[in-house]
C-alpha cells in the first residue's frame, strides 16, 4: 500500500497542515505524520528523505513557514514528488513561505501550492491525482469528489435564487 508522508516544519503549522490528512484520509489514503525542522533538526530531516521511499512512502507534502526551506530540502534529498505547502506567517502573510517554496533552482522541483488553506488541501487533491496515474480507483475517488463540488456549486446557485 502507498503512503503519503506529511511533514511540517513545527506544531504550529498542524491546524494549516491537518486540512490535507483530512482529505488524505477521506480519499483513503494511508498518511504517516511527522514533524522536522530544517533549522532545528537537520539531521532527521536528510535522514527522513533518504530513506522515504523504502519506507514505502510515494509523495511526499511537506508545509511550512517563514524561511520555508523543509520542503526544498526533502526534494534535494528524494526523487519521490515533493509537494510545498507555504504556511500563512503572521510576520508576511505567507509571502515569505512562498517564495521560499517556489524559488527552486533547476533540477530539484517542488511543487508549489497556494499560501494556507487552499494549499494545504490542494496538495492532498495532488497527491491523490499522483497516486491516481497508477491506481484507477484512486483516479475514480478523485473524479467522484470533482463531481460532488461541481453539483454543490451548481446547488449553491439555486440556492442564491430561490
Ligand atoms: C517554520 O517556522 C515552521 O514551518 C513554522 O511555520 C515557522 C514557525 O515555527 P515556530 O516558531 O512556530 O515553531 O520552520
Amino acid at each position: 500500500m502507498t503512503k503519503v508522508a506529511v511533514v511540517m516544519g513545527s506544531i504550529s503549522d498542524w491546524p494549516t497542515m491537518q486540512l490535507a490528512t483530512d482529505i488524505l484520509t477521506d480519499l483513503g489514503i494511508e498518511i504517516e505524520k511527522h514533524i522536522i525542522s530544517a533549522h532545528r533538526m537537520p539531521k532527521t530531516l536528510a535522514q527522513f528523505a533518504e530513506n522515504a521511499r523504502e519506507n514505502g512512502v510515494s509523495v511526499i507534502i511537506a508545509g511550512a513557514g517563514g524561511a520555508a526551506h523543509l520542503p526544498g530540502m526533502l526534494a534535494a534529498s528524494t526523487t519521490l514528488p515533493v509537494i510545498g505547502v507555504p504556511i500563512q506567517s503572521k510576520a508576511l502573510n505567507g509571502l515569505d513561505s512562498l517564495l521560499s517554496i517556489v524559488q527552486m533552482p533547476a533540477g530539484v522541483p517542488v511543487a508549489t501550492v497556494a499560501i494556507g488553506t487552499a494549499g494545504a488541501k490542494n496538495a492532498a487533491y495532488l497527491a491523490a491525482q499522483i497516486i491516481g496515474i497508477s491506481d484507477v480507483k484512486m483516479a475514480e475517488a478523485v473524479a467522484h469528489f470533482r463531481e460532488a463540488q461541481t453539483q454543490a456549486a451548481i446547488d449553491s446557485e439555486a440556492a442564491l435564487n430561490e
